[in-house]
């Protein structure tokens, strides 16, 4: 039985120690391919090696694997179990190659095959489970929780149909579906026998003697079938997994009697209704809520993973009241906050605990972390769905609802104001469970994740919570991979990084960047620094490697203002061809980013910079100072490629709406610099890289509240700035193609993220943008400056905040091979 394994550990069963020279990679290599593929070396394919070498390399995890689970089973360590509905894992050959130490080793062996390791990275397909920032952060997480040696797991959902495929469609975004897995992937572990059964709709029965407890009667049984993936930590033996679980009909979801009859289509429609739970990622960021079947698939992740959390528990301990001390689940987002309910169900339905003493477990085994602030993004379910899909659940909420209202009526009594706003149901046309209230009543943490936005939350949108709860709610600053987003990424400028500061500590001890700054009045390295990003600027191939390398790589939406960039392009061409003999800076202006399907506003938006890049493209005037990229299906495998190339860093969101960024992160630690308003990280980002290392602009959140209560009009800014009113007439008029109508509108009707009262003030940091490039020297220092003061946005950093002041939990050594 596979779990006794779990428990002797690895060392009893005595396992063949992998070897470490380049003959025995090889040899390994030829197992793979032979035992694993069944081919030899003569018909193998490209395929067929890549997936031998992948084989090999996980392996060498698996091995290490094997020693974290002996190490945490004999432990009985208190655990991370990380719930998210999404994960960008990025591409996991060069990573693992990196993690297990392999790199030379497999380079040689895969020569000797007749292959370059290169060409076999290039069939590495990147599991695309999620949109963006969040998907990306929960990523940067796990692979932190692994290198700070955290036991910890994380759940997700294994999409068979991740984020779709963008291209562009004469210059308008079309979107394919994205079958990442079609040939296999070989970095998965199937678990079947940890398969969970999931039930949806039906009724409740009461349950004879007992006033609380119910008996769910379903109405559909589903399979969740898990596989994982191996999460290695750097610098460190512990390997955690990801466990993403698969929807499956049951044996009884095919009907045999209907497939007699010949009625195909019938026999096998309810296994096809049941694999649908898990078959697309829903590709929105924020809009587009509300859909039955995004609820199915949340409650399928958290009844799963719940159940296997359970399951863990109770192969070490016995007593329910230690559930808490032994577990923390943190909640990515409000879309795993049905597990809340779902675990009160379990410890009062199932496992017959007592209501008080459930809700106490399941208080203080909970955290959230929030991710936005716009109002449209907090996900509220109609109550009639609700009731149809998940009736215990809904009386549970109920029940847990009114406790929570007893509680607030005694803290503030007769505020009946007070009690409509808090409700987990909130009373409108029609009644929905409030998904934010309910994540923040039953846990014991809640977090923004960035200073501006864990405020905001605090006196804005949960503002009452937190005067209820002023204990309950921190922050937590994100942080991204440094081994990702620096080492894998930007190879040249890790070596370089590495010899400045005399060995490659920094790359699991980030802050250690510091030792950068007294590098960077030293000309020959600052010689060697810009060296290094015009290298990669070759490398990405965008545009001229001498021009300014402008980029703007995150998700479409109208609040992250890409139109602003728009503009600013607009007013160059002008000026340009105003002056054709100026002394102009070459720009090359990269846009990167999807937009949900059916977001027809952000849409426009990308049809509009392909229209406008490509009459720039044709006019011989601007086109030689002036060249607008627009880089199909970002994903993180292209942000490892332009990331390194970047000079400037377009961090352009209306104040008050991005709740941190990553992108902004990501861009600092390699040397390119900001241009930004004071929003999300880019605060904490300016703070630490000096003010004079940032370009600021625009309105503050508090202005920006301010000039939105007093009433925005932006046809006064437009009516006052003769080039903003040109750039705008010019869209409208059509000039660069008919959707420059739409956008013109919309900036001019309501302008919704105040675009057009932050134009001058772009421009005039543009100006100074301008003003630093034309000094290299002083440009570079700046850049050398932003990686050398950006150590704080390791995750490895937020790991460490969320484990000292959040989960309470310690590191558990994984001891090196006997
Ligand atoms: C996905 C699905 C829904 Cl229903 C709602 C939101 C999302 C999503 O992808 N959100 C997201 O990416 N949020 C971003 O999270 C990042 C990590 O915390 C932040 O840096 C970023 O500011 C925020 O927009």
């Amino acid at each position: 039985m596979g779990r006794m394994d779990l428990r002797q550990g690895s060392h009893g069963i005595g396992l063949r120690r992998l070897g470490t020279t380049a003959e025995e990679f090889q040899q390994d290599l030829l197992s793979s391919l032979y035992y694993r593929r069944g081919t030899t070396v003569e018909s193998a394919s490209p395929r067929d090696a890549y997936e031998a070498l992948s084989l090999s390399v996980r392996d060498r995890l698996a091995d290490r694997r094997a020693r974290t689970a002996a190490a945490h089973y004999a432990s009985n360590p208190r655990w991370v179990y990380y719930l998210s509905a999404e994960y960008l894992l990025g591409a996991q050959l060069e990573q693992n190659l990196l993690y297990s130490g392999t790199g030379e080793l497999a380079a040689q062996a895969v020569k000797a095959l007749g292959r370059s390791l290169e060409e076999l990275e290039d069939l590495d397909i990147e599991p695309g489970l999620g949109n963006g920032g969040l998907g990306r952060l929960a990523a940067c997480l796990v692979d932190s929780m692994a290198t700070r040696d955290i036991p910890a797991v994380g759940y997700g959902i294994r999409y068979d149909f991740g984020i779709f495929r963008q291209s562009l469609e004469n210059g308008a975004q079309a979107e394919r579906p994205d079958d990442w897995a079609f040939q296999g992937n070989p970095w998965e572990f199937p678990a079947p026998d940890d398969r969970q059964t999931v039930h949806f709709y039906g009724h409740t029965e009461p349950v004879a003697g007992s006033e609380i407890r119910k008996r769910w009667v379903p109405g559909e049984i589903v399979l969740g079938e898990p596989s994982h993936m191996l999460v290695p930590g750097f610098g460190t033996e512990t390997v955690n997994i990801v466990r993403l679980w698969r929807a499956r009909g049951s044996e009884a979801s095919f009907d045999l009697s209907r497939f007699s009859a010949g009625q195909y289509a019938e026999a096998v429609q309810e296994a096809v209704r049941a694999e649908n739970i898990s078959k697309v990622l829903y590709p929105d960021d924020s809009t587009e809520l509300g859909r039955e079947l995004r609820l199915k698939q949340q409650y399928f992740l958290c009844s799963c993973s719940l159940r296997d959390i359970i399951r863990r528990f109770r192969l070490r301990n016995e007593n329910w009241d230690d559930f808490a001390e032994k577990t923390v689940i943190q909640l990515n987002d409000t879309h795993p906050t049905i597990a809340i309910p779902e675990l009160m169900r379990l410890l009062v339905d199932e496992y017959e605990v007592e209501w008080d003493r459930a809700w106490a477990i399941t208080r203080k085994t909970f955290a959230y972390t929030c991710h936005t602030l716009l109002p449209e993004a907090l996900e509220t379910w109609p109550v009639h769905l609700f009731e149809r899909l998940l009736p215990r659940h809904l009386e549970i909420i109920y029940l847990i609802n009114m406790l929570f209202l007893r509680e607030v009526e005694q803290q503030f009594p007769g505020d009946t104001d007070r009690l409509r706003r808090m409700s987990i149901i909130g009373e409108g046309d029609e009644r929905r469970v409030r998904m934010a209230h309910l994540a923040v009543v039953g846990t014991e943490a809640v977090n923004g994740v960035a200073e501006l936005h864990s405020k905001l939350l605090r006196e804005t949108v949960l503002q009452d919570f937190a005067a209820l709860w002023p204990a309950k709610f921190q922050n937590v600053t994100n942080g991204v991979s440094p081994r990702r987003f620096i080492k894998l990424a930007n190879p040249r400028l890790s070596d370089l990084i590495t010899e400045g500061l005399g060995d490659d500590g920094w790359l699991n001890d980030l802050e250690r960047l510091a030792g950068l700054e007294e590098l960077a009045g030293d000309a020959s390295f600052a010689e060697r620094w810009r060296a290094v990003k015009r290298a990669n600027k070759v490398d990405l191939g965008a545009g001229d490697p001498d021009s300014l390398t402008d980029v703007m790589i995150k998700r479409f939406h109208e609040y992250k203002r890409q139109q602003l960039k728009l503009l600013h392009v607009v007013t160059m061409y002008h000026r340009i061809r105003a002056n054709p003999g100026g002394d102009w800076i070459p720009r090359t202006v990269l846009f990167a980013g999807k937009a949900a399907p059916a977001y027809h506003a952000a849409k426009n938006i990308i049809q509009l910079i392909n229209a406008v890049g490509a009459t720039i493209a044709a006019d011989p005037v601007v086109a030689p100072y002036l060249k607008v990229v627009f880089a199909e299906n970002y994903n993180v495998t292209l942000a490892e490629q332009i990331v390194p190339a970047a000079d400037l860093s377009e961090q352009i969101s209306l104040a008050g709406k991005e709740a941190s960024g990553t992108g902004n992160m990501k861009l600092a630690l390699n040397g390119a610099i900001t241009v930004g308003t004071l929003d999300g990280a880019n605060i904490e980002i300016r703070a630490r890289v000096g003010e004079e290392n940032f370009f600021l602009f625009g309105l503050d959140a508090f202005q920006a509240a301010e000039v939105q209560i007093a009433g925005y009009r932006p046809r006064e800014h437009y009516d006052r700035d003769a080039e903003l009113k040109a750039a705008v007439d010019a869209i409208a008029a059509g000039t660069f193609g008919g959707v420059g109508r739409e956008v013109a509108d919309s900036l001019l009707g309501w302008d919704e993220y105040l675009t057009l009262a932050d134009f001058r003030s772009y421009l005039d940091a543009q100006e100074e943008v301008e003003r630093a490039w034309r000094d290299p020297e002083r440009w570079t220092r700046m850049s050398i400056l932003n990686a050398a003061h950006s150590g704080f946005f390791s995750s490895d950093r937020t790991v460490a905040d969320y484990a000292a002041r959040i989960w309470r939990v310690a590191p558990v050594t994984v001891p090196r091979e006997p």
